[in-house]
């Protein structure tokens, strides 16, 4: 599981605005709208929820401790969807008890294992990873202008990896799945059966040859140089949540308006988008 660093996320809160401006033209929706699609909510009547919805992001300093700026860049990113949100004076414990004491709608907090918002009213949770991944397969959905029955290209089977392709088969596209541990991919495609019949989902063995074929692709590996630029064509598009980014500099100059990569902005906003109740 990818740990984020200090400069994974140093030019997160100030890059927003543009961020936001290159959703709007590579999938003509804002990272708000983007995060209404993956789960279905009315873009107008969340504006209208949000300001009112209070959530205190919680520092925790268990395990590897604090990374700098991780809690205020998930503020940020609520601060600029429009939430009412702050990032609390006191971590852990402290600051768990501060956001019930007064009365926070919700709360958004990281260990190493995982990042959560908790709704204190509904007792839902979002995962971030369940999260990132059906979000990124809706903008891989809004790029493709409607992902129905394409087949996409999942690399990397882990917690994103199978919950972009739970959504992508809830769309009803087909997956072809591929990880360098081929039987994670398959324990996937057992997995995934309860959502979709076998043949809309398959196992992918020759990565470089899906490449060459598949237009569509959820790039979710936690490593570098997974689409080589030689195989990416004139029509690739890619959804990519993985980090590092699998593609080099020249292969997203390539891509340009067809690949999508961020590492905490989308997530964030579909976690945050899913607590509204
Ligand atoms: O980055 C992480 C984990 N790898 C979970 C990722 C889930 N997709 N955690 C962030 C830890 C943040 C830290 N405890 C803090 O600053 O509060």
């Amino acid at each position: 599981m990818t740990r984020l660093n200090k400069s994974d996320i140093r030019h997160i809160s100030s890059g927003l605005e543009e961020y936001n401006r290159e959703l709007q033209t590579k999938t003509g929706r804002t990272l708000l709208g983007i995060a209404c699609h993956a789960y279905g909510k009315n873009e107008i009547q969340v504006k209208h929820r949000i300001n009112s919805f209070s959530i205190h992001v919680i520092p925790v300093t268990a395990g590897q401790g604090i990374i700098t700026d991780f809690s205020e860049t998930v503020t940020a990113i609520l601060q600029f969807l429009g939430f009412n949100a702050l990032t609390s004076d006191n971590p852990d414990t402290s600051g768990i008890a501060h956001a019930f004491e007064s009365k926070a709608d919700a709360v958004m907090m990281a260990d190493d294992k995982r990042f959560v918002g908790i709704n204190l009213n509904t007792r839902v949770v979002a995962d971030n990873s369940e999260a990132t991944g059906r979000v990124f397969a809706s903008v891989l959905d809004l790029m493709a202008g409607g992902i129905k029955d394409h087949e996409v290209l999942v690399l990397g089977c882990g917690l994103v990896g199978a919950a972009a392709a739970r959504t992508l088969l809830f769309l009803n596209s087909r997956v072809a799945l591929y990880d360098v541990y081929p039987p994670i991919a398959h324990s996937l495609k057992e997995s995934l059966s309860v959502y979709a019949t076998f043949d809309r989902i398959r196992i992918e063995t020759d990565v470089n040859r899906a490449l060459s074929k598949d237009q569509y692709i959820i790039e979710a590996t936690p490593a570098a140089g997974t689409i080589p630029d030689e195989l990416i064509s004139d029509t690739m598009v890619v959804a990519a949540p993985g980090v590092p980014l699998g593609i080099s500099k020249i292969g997203c100059q390539i891509l340009k308006n067809r690949l999508v990569h961020d590492k905490l902005a989308l997530g964030t906003a579909a976690m945050a988008v899913s607590l509204l109740s």
